[in-house]
C-alpha cells in the first residue's frame, strides 16, 4: 500500500507541501490542474510544473484526482467526439510524465452532494454534513442558489462556477437519460478510452458516485456491488479499474465496503478510506477515521486490503474542521494527518499479526 494526500496545487491549497512533508509515511500526492475545464487537454507543460514543485519534496505524482468527464460524453452527444478526443490526449500526456493511476467520476451535473460544508460536531468540530428531506425537497436551481452561500463550495473541485451556470440547460439535456442510457453512454467512452490509457501505462479508477443514490431525478449508477461488477465487466481490461471510496459507497447502508474489496481487489488502484455515521432519517454526517466513531468499520475495511496484499495507492478521503483550521471544506491538514496515522496504526499492527503466519508458510 501506497500512503497519498490529496493537495491543491501551489498558491491556490493553504496546506504548502512542507507541512505535508513531516506526515508521516505519505509517499505521494494527488494532484490534478483544476483550473483546465473539462473537455479541455493537459499540456505536457502544465504536467511537468507541477510535478516539479511535488518532487522538490521528494513525492511521486503518480495518482491524478481527477480528470473530469466533459457532459457531452455522459449525455452521449456527437460533440463527445472532440472531447473524447482531448481525453486520450490528456492520458497520453499523463503517461508519457509517469503518471499511473487516473481517478474520475461519471456523475451527472453534480459531483458529490453535501447540505451542510460545517454542521457543528459534538466534540466541538465541524464536519460535511448530508440532510436527506433537504436534497429529496427541493429543486436543484434552488438548491445551488443555497449552497453557493457557503463558504468554499464553489471552489470546490466538481463545483466549478463555469459549470453549474449552465444548470438549467444541462437539466433539460438529462431528461431523456436514464440508467440504461448512462451505461451505454459510459460503456462508448470506456471503448474508446482504455485501450489509450494501457498503452501509456495508466490504470483508469472510476470514483463511485456519492452519495450513491439519484438526487434531482438524475442517473447515478456507480452505486453498488452488482453495478460495480457490471461496469468491470463493461470493458474487461486490467486498466479498467477502481477508486473505492469507503465514505461514497458507505452512506447506503446496504453497501458493505470490506467485502467490496475481497471481491474487486485486484481491480482496484485507488483506496480512499473515510468513515460517515447513518442517522436513522437518512442523513449521515463525516466523522474522524476511527471506527468507533461512525457507523463503519474502518478497521475491517483497512484490514481487508491488507488480507488481499493491497499494493496500490491509498489515501485519507475527507476530514472534519478542527482546531480552528481555515481550509476547503473536507480538505483540512490535521483530521487528515490523524486519518493517516489510524491507517497505519491499523496496517502496522495487521503486518505484525500476520508475520509469523507468514513465516510458519515460508513465504517472505
Ligand atoms: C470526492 C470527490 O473523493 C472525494 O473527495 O468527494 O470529489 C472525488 O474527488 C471525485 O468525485 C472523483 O472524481
Ligand atoms: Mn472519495
Amino acid at each position: 500500500m501506497k500512503m497519498t494526500f490529496r493537495w491543491y496545487e501551489e498558491n491556490v491549497d493553504p496546506i504548502p507541501l512542507r507541512h505535508i512533508r513531516q506526515i508521516p509515511g505519505v509517499e505521494g500526492i494527488v494532484w490534478a490542474l483544476h483550473d483546465i475545464p473539462a473537455g479541455e487537454c493537459w499540456t505536457i507543460d502544465r504536467i511537468e510544473e507541477v510535478k516539479a514543485q511535488v518532487a522538490k519534496y521528494n513525492f511521486n505524482t503518480d495518482v491524478v484526482e481527477s480528470v473530469n468527464v466533459h457532459e457531452d460524453i455522459k449525455l452521449g452527444l456527437p460533440s463527445r467526439k472532440k472531447y473524447i478526443e482531448n481525453y486520450k490526449n490528456t492520458l497520453k500526456n499523463l503517461g508519457r510524465a509517469g503518471v499511473k493511476v487516473v481517478c474520475y467520476n461519471f456523475m451527472p451535473v453534480f459531483d458529490w452532494t453535501r447540505t451542510d460544508l460545517y454542521k457543528p460536531q459534538p466534540d466541538g468540530s465541524t464536519a460535511l454534513f448530508y440532510e436527506k428531506a433537504k436534497v429529496d425537497n427541493i429543486n436543484p436551481v434552488k438548491f445551488l442558489e443555497q449552497m453557493s452561500k457557503q463558504e468554499g463550495l464553489l471552489t470546490m473541485p466538481g463545483w466549478e462556477p463555469e459549470r453549474l451556470s449552465k444548470i438549467k440547460e444541462l437539466f433539460e439535456a438529462y431528461k431523456e437519460i436514464k440508467d440504461d442510457e448512462l451505461w451505454e453512454n459510459l460503456k462508448y467512452f470506456l471503448r474508446e478510452i482504455i485501450p489509450t490509457a494501457q498503452e501509456n501505462g495508466i490504470k483508469m479508477a472510476i470514483h463511485p458516485d456519492d452519495p450513491p443514490w439519484s438526487i434531482f431525478g438524475l442517473p447515478r449508477i456507480i452505486t453498488c456491488r452488482d453495478n460495480i461488477k457490471k461496469f468491470l465487466r463493461l470493458v474487461d481490461n486490467p486498466s479498467n479499474g477502481l477508486t473505492l471510496c469507503s465514505g461514497s459507497l458507505g452512506s447506503c447502508r446496504k453497501n458493505d465496503i470490506a467485502a467490496m474489496v475481497r471481491e474487486f481487489g485486484d481491480r482496484i488502484y485507488f483506496a480512499h478510506i473515510r468513515n460517515i455515521r447513518h442517522f436513522k432519517n437518512g442523513d449521515f454526517t463525516e466523522t474522524s477515521h476511527k471506527t468507533s466513531d461512525g457507523s463503519l468499520d474502518i478497521t475491517e475495511i483497512v484490514k481487508a486490503y491488507h488480507d488481499i496484499g493491497y499494493k496500490y495507492y491509498i489515501r485519507p478521503d475527507h476530514g472534519r474542521h478542527i482546531w480552528d483550521e481555515k481550509c476547503r471544506p473536507g480538505y483540512g491538514l490535521y483530521d487528515r494527518s490523524l486519518g493517516i496515522m489510524y491507517i497505519l496504526g491499523l496496517w502496522d499492527a495487521f503486518e505484525k499479526i500476520s508475520a509469523p503466519k507468514r513465516g510458519q508458510y515460508g513465504v517472505e
